[in-house]
């Protein structure tokens, strides 16, 4: 069903309920499998200006990839177009840390990484802004 590259960590999605044997094979050598586990479903959470993350705020679980495969989601809701700034705060596994800013219908307006990022003209409406990365936490100091 899937197969790996070398030392990537890899996703199954919608895997069916059944038994399933997972065979390895290649060249010779000794490989480890470290764990595999369910992906979590995404955490959701309301920002309220000046739309501040850490661990924990605005609620438990918010600034935090619990795992690798973790998503945070966040809607927030803004009254008029203007130009925003984003000041992201510390990201643990900053290489792997990404941000997506989505409409309220789903598709993005844009996105980044864990450096501070200008979002020029945003209209006012609802937003999502949804969490990924490689796991641990992070802080976004705000919005503004
Ligand atoms: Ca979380």
């Amino acid at each position: 069903m899937a197969s790996c590259r070398s030392g990537s960590d890899q996703q199954i999605r919608d895997l069916p309920a059944g038994t399933y044997k997972l065979v390895v094979s290649g060249r010779a050598g000794t490989y480890a499998f470290n764990s595999m586990w369910e992906v979590p479903a995404p955490q959701s959470f309301t920002l309220a200006a000046p739309y501040s993350i850490s661990n924990g705020v605005p609620t438990t679980g918010a600034g935090n990839l619990e795992t690798a495969a973790s998503i945070d989601e966040y809607t927030l809701v803004t009254t008029t177009t203007k130009t925003w700034y984003m000041d992201w705060g510390t990201c643990q596994n900053s290489f792997y840390f990404n941000w997506e800013l989505r409409t309220e219908a789903g598709s993005k307006f844009t996105n980044g990484m864990c450096n501070d990022q200008q979002i020029k003209d945003l209209p006012a409406g609802t937003y999502k802004l949804v969490v990924s990365g490689q796991g641990g936490t992070y802080a976004l100091n705000n919005i503004s």
